[in-house]
């Protein structure tokens, strides 16, 4: 029994730290975690652009819901570019900037994460306009955070 609480604590400390500096067994893990996570919200983000660029019918509840699932994805990346995940062997295109100008970086996630809940919210309020008046700075700061942080390929 005492074996068994022991154990539910450290299963307890491992998720309830992992968000703030997330603990992987291997580079790929963070890696393939970090690629997931962006690929998901990325999927969301791109559900909604389409209909703000007409390219598919606009659904206000699908938006909202994929606007949501975007906004909540985009936390959960930046725990996984701790020191040594810089490699692994699967292919990143992550660059080493990232980790000698953590600061840089970090201002460029948070300023993502906002453009993020600004787009949440106006998704939410059902209205196409809304939408697209707040995806333009959403997408800008992916691209800003690409250019100077993602190799090409
Ligand atoms: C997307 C997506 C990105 C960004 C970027 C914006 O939908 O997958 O990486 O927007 O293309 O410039």
């Amino acid at each position: 029994m005492k074996k068994f609480a022991s154990l539910v604590l450290a299963c307890a400390a491992v998720t309830l730290t992992m968000p703030a500096s997330a603990q992987f067994a291997k580079p790929d893990d963070a890696i393939k975690y970090r690629q997931s996570a962006l690929f998901i919200m990325a999927q969301n983000f791109g559900r909604v652009a389409a209909m703000a660029q007409g390219k598919v019918p606009f659904d206000a509840k699908t938006a909202a819901e994929s606007a949501a699932n975007a906004e909540f994805m985009s936390k959960l990346p930046w725990g996984a570019f701790g020191e040594g995940t810089e490699k692994g062997s699967i292919p990143t295109r992550a660059k080493a900037e990232i980790w000698t100008d953590k600061a840089k970086f970090n201002e460029y996630a948070e300023k993502m994460q906002s453009e993020m809940v600004k787009f949440n919210a106006a998704a939410k309020t059902g209205s196409l306009d809304n939408i697209k008046a707040a995806m333009g700075a959403v997408g800008g700061s992916c691209k800003a955070c690409h250019d100077a942080f993602q190799a090409k390929l």
